[in-house]
């Protein structure tokens, strides 16, 4: 009797493959062994084919050296462990061959590079080589390695493999220094864990900048010391709630923010806290309002509101432009200053973002409109950071100092005249980072208008009055997008998940997947002809793009598995045991946009019989990762042994996927 464990099969059946490799190799081209071309995305500066394949095997060590190389080792260890099942040993020393080297040191191949994030990756047949000049890079070409794995390897459960790299050689550094993704827990509350994951997954894109929009009309999400209303109060309400019954909201302890701003950290990505300001702000006005008894206040904190409606009242719509905080009132000043300060204290990063968008001068005359700001920038600037605020923090009258940040949200690109914001904002000496809401706000549809409404439950169209799919993330360029706001102004790009719709992970990972990969790719790599669907570089990007459906999959995040990227099969073997007869699952299929009804699996179960796979999963909706099926199938073996099978996938229009998979028979 063979007493087996399932891990102890699957780690089995990857060394079988392993093993059999080389021989499948020759044998079937196509196999699963293979080691596929390169997929990755942002697209490196420079990439050149090697020859040969790199195998992943349990005996492959991670070898740390220079400063700073054993945290990112680290960190390749744990995103490698859990699919592979290897131990992936962190080891300082000598490399042997099989082993990636990790190494803090200049390559010497990286002249163009003022960032910092550069790094060279040699995979060899013998070796992996890592280098580069600071941790930052190393974790940047962490991320190119995983994308050179089989897209299983982003699995939380162990899977077979093989876990094959094909050599090759990658000379990269970004574009931008600023590669961003804002999340608003405001208009819906989503947790640290959530923004943990979320943080995590825009990491792979190599994104570097993590901008959380912690306050707007309808909530607070932050504990404020000497305001314990602003949690209490502004924390408890979200969009549509209908009074606060429906969804009850949330706000984060100083501790999760902590905790947050470590993890972002560990990955090397910068936080950037909003508290918008002077509008935008009702959650704030209806927690302080009635604070007459605060000690830290004046005994009359009703002077804080400016908004339409005195006394303010909740509105859990998607209304904006009624709130707004009195720039006159000492009140204003002792609350924001309080928040400035102890999220100063809390944020490591050099910005903090003032917000500063959408205040109707029917609430606040542009005077005091720029009074407030010119107030506010100072506190800011005492904490040490640098001001950044929506793009209309360049208007008539603020003087904000330097560095100032202006995010430029609005879609009018050439010189018409919603562009003023940003022209404004380079004539003050403003850096910029876009973020036009036709090509990076992740909140809006991807379809919309008379083609239909997707997602039918998620997203806002105003900005895509026909939708805005992956071609409208990808083609436009940052550097020439404003007449007059080039490359020397433009410090990055930022992708905005509003959350007026987005009740859930599963939401926000369904909007901002796969559009954000094409940003990152904007943000990251060389200026390219992005002009339309039809150019090389879209193509390319779409192609590329396919193949991180199984990575989604894999890892359990949800997408849009939209019509526009050639989505393709993608397999792996799973293990199976038994006494004869066996019966299970003997491959997990990634079909991004397929239903399962439509893919036909055919096996051969290594003992020369045939027969076909049964496949099933969970249909598409835009609330749950959907594409992933199993496929199973039973088959009574003769003779007692271990048998190699084989998995074949097939759909109309898509390229057949095969893999192989174990069985042991007792
Ligand atoms: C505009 S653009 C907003 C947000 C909304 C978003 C919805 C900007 C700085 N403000 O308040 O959530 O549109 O798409």
């Amino acid at each position: 009797m063979l007493a087996i464990s399932f891990r102890r099969l699957a780690l089995l059946t990857a060394m079988a493959l392993v093993l059999a490799a080389p021989t499948l190799l020759v044998a079937r081209p196509a196999a699963a062994s293979t080691a596929s071309a390169p997929q990755i995305i942002p697209k490196p500066v420079s990439m050149t084919a090697g020859h040969g394949t790199f195998f992943l095997t349990p005996h492959t060590r991670i070898v740390p050296s220079g400063r700073g190389a054993s945290g990112v080792a680290a960190s390749l260890a744990g995103y490698l462990r859990p699919a592979t099942g290897y131990p992936l040993q962190v080891r300082a020393g000598q490399a042997r061959p099989g082993d990636i080297a990790i190494s803090t040191r200049d390559p010497g191949s990286l002249g163009d590079d003022t960032s910092g994030e550069g790094y060279q990756l040699d995979v060899t047949r013998g070796g992996v080589l890592l280098q580069a000049p600071t941790a930052h890079g190393l974790f940047d070409g962490v991320q190119t390695i995983r994308q050179l794995l089989p897209p299983w390897i982003t699995s939380t459960t162990v899977r077979s493999g093989p876990w094959t790299m094909p050599a090759v050689h990658v000379v990269d550094y970004p574009r931008y220094r600023y590669r961003g993704l804002m999340l608003d827990i405001a208009r819906h509350y989503e947790s640290p864990a959530a923004a943990m994951r979320l943080l995590d997954q825009a990491a792979a894109y190599k994104i570097n900048t993590f901008h959380l929009h912690l306050s707007d009309d309808q909530g607070f999400r932050l504990v404020i010391n000497g305001f314990p209303n602003l949690a209490k109060i502004g924390g408890q309400g979200s969009v549509g709630t209908g009074g606060r019954t429906m969804d009850p909201g949330g706000y984060w302890t100083q501790d999760d923010y902590r905790a947050f701003v470590a993890y972002a950290k560990a990955r090397f990505v910068t936080v950037v806290p909003e508290v918008d300001s002077p509008g935008h702000n009702n959650a704030i006005i209806m927690s302080e309002y009635d604070d007459v008894a605060n000690p830290l206040l004046n005994g009359h904190p009703q002077d804080i509101n400016c908004g339409k409606n005195d006394p303010p009242q909740w509105n859990y719509t998607g209304a904006v432009g009624y709130s707004a905080m009195c720039p006159e009132s000492q009140n204003t000043w002792t609350i924001m200053s309080a928040i400035i300060q102890q999220l100063s204290e809390l944020t490591p990063g050099p910005y903090y973002h003032v917000g500063g968008d959408e205040v109707p001068s029917t609430i606040l005359t542009q005077d005091r409109y720029a009074a407030f700001l010119n107030t506010e920038a100072p506190i800011v600037r005492a904490q040490g950071k640098a001001v950044m605020g929506w793009a209309e923090i360049a208007g008539q009258g603020t003087a904000l100092g330097t560095p100032t940040v202006a995010e430029y949200w609005n879609p009018a690109s050439g010189s018409s005249a919603g562009t003023a914001t940003a022209t404004e904002a380079v004539a003050k000496g403003m850096q910029i980072v876009m973020a036009p809401a036709t090509h990076a706000y992740l909140d809006q549809k991807y379809v919309a208008g008379s083609s239909g409404s997707v997602p039918p439950s998620l997203g806002l169209s105003w900005a895509c009055s026909r939708g805005c799919d992956v071609d409208q993330f990808y083609n436009w360029n940052p550097g020439g997008y404003v007449t007059g706001v080039t490359d020397d102004n433009v410090i990055g790009v930022e992708g905005a998940i509003w959350g007026e719709t987005t009740t859930d992970l599963d939401d926000v990972d369904y909007m901002v997947f796969p559009r954000l990969p094409a940003l990152a790719e904007v943000a990251w790599s060389p200026a390219a002809d992005r002009s339309g669907t039809t150019s090389a570089a879209y193509q390319d990007f779409v192609g590329r793009l396919a193949a991180q459906g199984a990575r989604f999959l894999a890892s359990g995040t949800n997408f849009y598995p939209t019509p526009e990227v050639p989505w393709r099969l993608d397999l792996t073997g799973a293990s199976l045991s038994g006494g004869g007869a066996v019966d299970g699952t003997v491959a997990t299929l990634s079909a991004p946009g397929v239903a399962a009804g439509d893919v036909a699996a055919s096996i051969r179960w290594g003992d020369g019989s045939t027969g076909s796979g049964a496949v099933s999963g969970t249909a598409a909706t835009d609330k749950t990762v959907n594409g992933l099926y199993s496929v199973t199938g039973s088959h009574t073996y003769a003779h007692p042994g271990f048998y190699l099978g084989t998995v074949t996938a097939t759909a109309p229009g898509k390229d057949p996927a095969t893999t192989h998979f174990l069985v042991v028979v007792r």
